[in-house]
Order: C-alpha cells, then sequence, then structure tokens
C-alpha cells in the first residue's frame, strides 16, 4: 500500500546552487546526500515533513553526473524542473507486481537501491499519464542500542 509522498524528483544543472536557492528561499537544509552512479545522480536530500506512516517527504534535488544519464538526457531535452514523484511504500516488491498486473510497465525486474539505502524501482511515464513515478521502501530504522 501506497502511504506517503516520499519525495518529489527535481532535476537541475547545478546542485549547489538550487541546494542554496532551496536554503535561501524557505529555509529548507540539506537532510542527506550521496552519488549514485548506477542510476547516474548527485543528489540531496531536503527533508520537508515527518509522516503519519513513520516515514518522511523529501524533495531529492538531482545533477548527472554523466552525459548518457536519464536525468542528462532529460534536461537537455525540458531543462530543470520536477522531473519525477515517489510514493512510500512498506513492500515496493508487491506493490511493483501488483500494480505491473494492471497493465502498468515496471521499468525494473527486482528494485534496485536508492537514496539512503532505500529500494525503488520506477513506472513508466507514458502508462502513468505522463508522469514518471517511482516506489521506495526505506531502509529500516536502526533501532537504538540499549
Ligand atoms: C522521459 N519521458 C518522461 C520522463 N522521461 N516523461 C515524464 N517524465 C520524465 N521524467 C518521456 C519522454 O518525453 C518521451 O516521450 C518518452 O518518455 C521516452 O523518453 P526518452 O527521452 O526517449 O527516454 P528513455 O525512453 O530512454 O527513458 C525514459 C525512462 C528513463 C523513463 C525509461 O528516464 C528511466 O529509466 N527512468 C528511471 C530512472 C531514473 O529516472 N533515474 C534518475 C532518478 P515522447 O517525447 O516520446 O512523447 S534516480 C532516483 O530517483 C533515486 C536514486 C532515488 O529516488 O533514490
Ligand atoms: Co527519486
Amino acid at each position: 500500500m501506497l502511504t506517503r509522498i516520499d519525495h518529489i524528483g527535481i532535476a537541475c544543472f547545478d546542485l549547489d546552487k538550487t541546494v542554496e536557492f532551496y536554503r535561501a528561499t524557505y529555509g529548507f537544509e540539506v537532510f542527506h546526500s550521496e552519488v549514485n552512479e548506477e542510476q547516474g545522480v548527485r543528489e540531496a536530500m531536503l527533508k520537508i515533513n515527518e509522516t503519519s506512516d513513520g516515514g518522511a517527504s523529501y524533495l531529492q534535488l538531482l545533477e548527472p553526473t554523466r552525459e548518457d544519464s536519464t536525468v542528462a538526457k532529460w534536461l537537455a531535452k525540458n531543462g530543470e524542473g520536477v522531473h519525477h514523484i515517489a510514493f512510500g511504500t512498506a513492500d515496493v516488491d508487491g506493490d511493483a507486481e501488483e500494480i505491473k498486473g494492471k497493465g502498468v510497465r515496471v521499468l525494473y525486474e527486482e528494485p534496485r537501491r536508492g537514496s539512503m539505502g532505500s529500494r525503488i524501482t520506477f513506472l513508466h511515464p507514458k502508462d502513468c499519464h505522463g508522469v514518471l513515478t517511482e516506489l521506495v521502501t526505506s531502509a529500516p530504522v536502526e533501532s537504538p542500542e540499549h
């Protein structure tokens, strides 16, 4: 079951400048940043709010790391802007399977590694009324040691 907006992915040419815009304009701080070589992105996660399912909603700012990445290709065609939306679920495998059964193309056979150790997959934008849609299961939160 999809229980939150996990993040909105925003493609940009210059991650540092874009992070500074979100900090100076809205006061949002970087919660986490990483490079995902498989996806060809350098990203910053800005936490916006906690959600009732125990997760959170983020903005995910994305800068391409290589010319042949999906985000570089998208930026060349569209310029900067909203690239994808991501719904959070406790069960990305089960939800992807169920959605696939409804005739929507799921892009990966198995979920791949996403931000902060999450597991992610994508639904084809042409099957989702023009919106590239991601499904995310967050990494389990480590329980504090006693
Ligand atoms: C492409 N299209 C889009 C789109 N990207 N429509 C809406 N939103 C997007 N972001 C449209 C495009 O305009 C074309 O329509 C058509 O789909 C085919 O696009 P294309 O340019 O020929 O590109 P493809 O087919 O090579 O690749 C498109 C797909 C690709 C969606 C298959 O971008 C993909 O595999 N995306 C999933 C991975 C990804 O995006 N990773 C970066 C974020 P017309 O012009 O023919 O009508 S990584 C991330 O989010 C992480 C790590 C995380 O959350 O943790
Ligand atoms: Co994403």
